[in-house]
């Protein structure tokens, strides 16, 4: 009866998860002040690729930090957001496009992240439009561009 019951149990879980998307996974971003590396305030991974029905993670590894959206480098029709300081946060990515994410204290000093779906994103145009704030943030993005240019 026992074993019975726990194949039912397994099937019914399996349908779950393929109602969902089975395929969607989770990219965690850490919120840093240094790599160890040289680099000061940054995300970590700062250049992300991923699928429509991903979730993007900022974590907290040290503070203070937040993440946001940065309005000029956004989907049409998707809803920006706004963390709180020092709060961790998730967004699933809806649909295909370029995502600009900003750390606000942080921003002129180059805390940026740029988070990309699809092959065709709908908002490219955006990449010549967007002015990063700042020298750092300025060299950051164009190092999004050319790794995005690489792919
Ligand atoms: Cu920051």
């Amino acid at each position: 009866m026992f074993s019975r019951f726990g194949r039912v149990a397994a099937v019914s879980l399996l349908a779950c998860s393929l109602a969902g998307n089975a395929f969607a996974e989770e990219h965690v971003v850490e919120m840093l002040n240094t790599d160890g590396e040289g680099k000061r305030m940054l995300f970590q991974p700062d250049f992300i690729k991923a699928n429509v029905g991903d979730t993007v993670k900022f974590v907290l590894a040290q503070m203070p930090h937040n993440a946001e959206s940065i309005p000029e480098l956004w989907p049409e029709g998707v809803p920006t957001f706004k963390g709180k300081l020092n709060e961790e946060i998730t967004i699933t990515i809806e649909k295909p496009g370029i995502y600009g994410i900003k750390c606000m204290p942080h921003y002129t000093m180059g805390m940026i992240a740029m988070i990309v779906a699809g092959d065709e994103p709908p908002n490219k145009d955006q990449l010549d439009t967007y002015k990063p704030k700042g020298k750092e943030s300025t060299k950051r993005f164009e190092e999004f561009k050319a790794q995005l240019a690489a792919q």
